[in-house]
């Protein structure tokens, strides 16, 4: 389904290449002179710089006496100087844990207990002063990587199971732990892909998804560099940047979260869309009516697809047949997925699925039935033609602009509030975001909170995303016998 016509889906080995690094090497060996990366301080970079400035920052970065299998957070705004450190940990072996920006102090402080970084690429000042306080023998640097110059040992020396990358997730449920992707996980993530979507040198991203998440690491960033193509790298979102920058630098591919599809096709400019020959919506669901509005006022027929931290991308519409609205497609190549017969959860099994979670055996064994398939906690059906339409989550979670929220870390924080007796957090469906998240409150001693003061609560204690933007003052909430909240019945 995935594959070009003549394609024998046997003859494909997604990990024949290794690693990452050992393909990257491959592509920038090759026509040294193309241009790869482009960020609006730096302007644009040759695949032979990038192979140059990775090598010499991973010398820095083995200066500052990293090895191995050491942890290194990075935590900054997209730049050509982001993806060198990025990059140049990867090539040395080193783990790479990116953490989202906009976390306070209290969810940083979590990363840090639970991965032991010995280094961090941050570009937040607060955030050097709170890495000094909990850890200060740790190295907290730039991205420019201000450090001393030193040899780059040998690089590029991986084995596909070695660990490269933590995503932290929370899962099903509890707290964020580090899913451990190996190299032998990212390479299959980015080459399947690659496959689906036609990915070739020749195509140019534009790319305006933090590089702290699996969709644009791990996908945009990735993906661009495997098929030894481009990307223009956007600091940020706007529908008028993302459009100048497809008519600046011939575009052709384009990739968001729903809520950046709700917002560019209220922009007058949307028609500028088709300039691109493909564009791939994900992270959350995209309403068939958003698919229809997209294919009516700019003639785009966005492709969706599914992917999860742990696995990175399982299922995708096809890039040759109908992208039908409403649904994720088929499996990518080489995932196999089923549906548990008695829930309808979906369940995976792949090259690209995850190590398990970090110094996590028991949470590792819960996510996996018995024969070694991945419980997503989504819940799907396939229709007649095959294609799967995800219908709910058997797992708590609310996701707000592409950025998951946990109810429970937020219920949590807010049940420390005076005024607040009990609450639940749920989200309400909203065509801009989603889902927002919605805070069911029962009121202390009578004195009811507003939802600013929920808000200003939970400033420095949660990031902004998680903050509810809707308040509902109840009575009481209704438990079961066992006195868990049914939060179906709140709406
Ligand atoms: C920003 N704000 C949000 C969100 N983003 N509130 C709720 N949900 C959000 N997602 C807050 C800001 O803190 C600010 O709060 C206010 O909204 C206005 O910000 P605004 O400038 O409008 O927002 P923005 O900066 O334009 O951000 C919207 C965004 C962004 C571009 C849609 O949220 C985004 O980049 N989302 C993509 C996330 C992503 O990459 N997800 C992939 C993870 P205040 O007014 O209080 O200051 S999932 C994944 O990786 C899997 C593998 C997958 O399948 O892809
Ligand atoms: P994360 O743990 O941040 O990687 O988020 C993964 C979750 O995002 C999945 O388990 C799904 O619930 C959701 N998700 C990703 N892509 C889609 C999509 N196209 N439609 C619906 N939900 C999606």
């Amino acid at each position: 389904m995935h594959f070009s016509e003549g394609v024998d889906p046997r003859s494909v080995d997604l990990t024949a290449e290794v690693s990452l690094p050992a393909a990257w090497s491959n592509r920038w060996a090759t026509q040294p002179t193309k241009p790869t990366l482009w960020d609006e301080g730096t302007g644009w970079i040759t695949r032979g710089d990038l192979a140059r400035r990775t090598k010499a920052a991973a010398g820095r970065l083995f200066g500052a006496g990293l090895r191995k299998g050491d942890r290194i957070i990075l935590s900054a705004a997209a730049s050509v100087d982001l993806v060198v450190a990025h990059v140049a940990a990867l090539r040395l072996g080193l783990i790479v844990v990116p953490v989202n920006g906009a976390y306070q102090q209290v969810e940083l402080a979590h990363i840090v207990g639970d991965a032991g970084p010995r280094a961090a690429v941050v570009d937040k000042p607060e955030w050097v002063r709170w890495l000094a306080e909990q850890a200060p023998e740790m190295t907290v640097v730039s991205p420019r990587l201000d450090l001393d110059d030193a040899a780059a040992p040998s690089l590029d020396q991986l084995d596909s199971r070695d660990p490269a990358l933590l995503g932290y997730t929370s899962g099903t449920t509890g707290v964020p732990k580090g899913a451990v992707l190996t190299h032998g996980n990212l390479l299959a993530g980015a080459e399947s892909v690659r496959i689906a979507w036609r990915w070739t040198p020749e195509d140019r991203l534009v790319l305006a998804l933090p590089l702290f998440h699996m969709h644009g690491l791990g996908v945009g960033l990735h993906g661009t560099l495997l098929s030894g193509a481009s990307a223009v790298l956007l600091d940020g979102f706007s529908p008028d940047a993302v459009l100048d920058a497809a008519e600046a630098h011939d575009a052709t591919l384009f990739f968001g979260v729903p809520t950046m599809y709700t917002r560019l096709s209220q922009s007058d400019r949307v028609g500028e869309l088709s300039r691109l020959r493909l564009c791939v919506a994900g992270s959350a669901p995209l309403s068939a009516d958003l698919h229809r509005r997209l294919e009516e006022g700019a003639g785009v027929r966005v492709l969706e697809r599914y992917g999860m931290t742990e696995t990175i991308m399982l299922v995708s519409n096809p890039y040759d047949g109908e992208r039908r609205a409403g649904t994720v497609g088929f499996p990518l190549p080489g995932v196999e997925l089923r549906l548990a017969p008695d829930t309808g959860e979906v369940l995976v099994r792949g090259p690209n699925l995850f190590a398990g979670y970090w110094r996590r055996p028991e949470a590792t064994a819960e996510a996996f039935d018995e024969n070694g398939w991945f419980r997503t906690g989504d819940l799907g059906e396939i229709d007649g033609n095959g294609y799967l339409r995800l219908r709910g989550r058997a797992k708590e979670l609310v996701i707000s602009g592409g950025y998951n929220v946990y109810p429970r870390e937020v219920e949590d924080a807010l049940r420390t509030h005076p005024d607040i007796e009990d609450v639940a957090v749920t989200g309400t469906p909203d065509r801009e975001w989603g889902e927002v998240v919605t805070a069911w409150v029962v009121a202390a001693s009578g004195k009811a909170p507003e939802l600013d003061d929920l808000r200003s609560h939970l400033e420095g204690v949660c990031a902004p995303f998680k903050h509810p933007r809707l308040l509902h003052l109840v009575d009481d909430l209704p438990r079961n016998a066992l006195g868990k909240v049914q939060k179906h019945l709140l709406s």
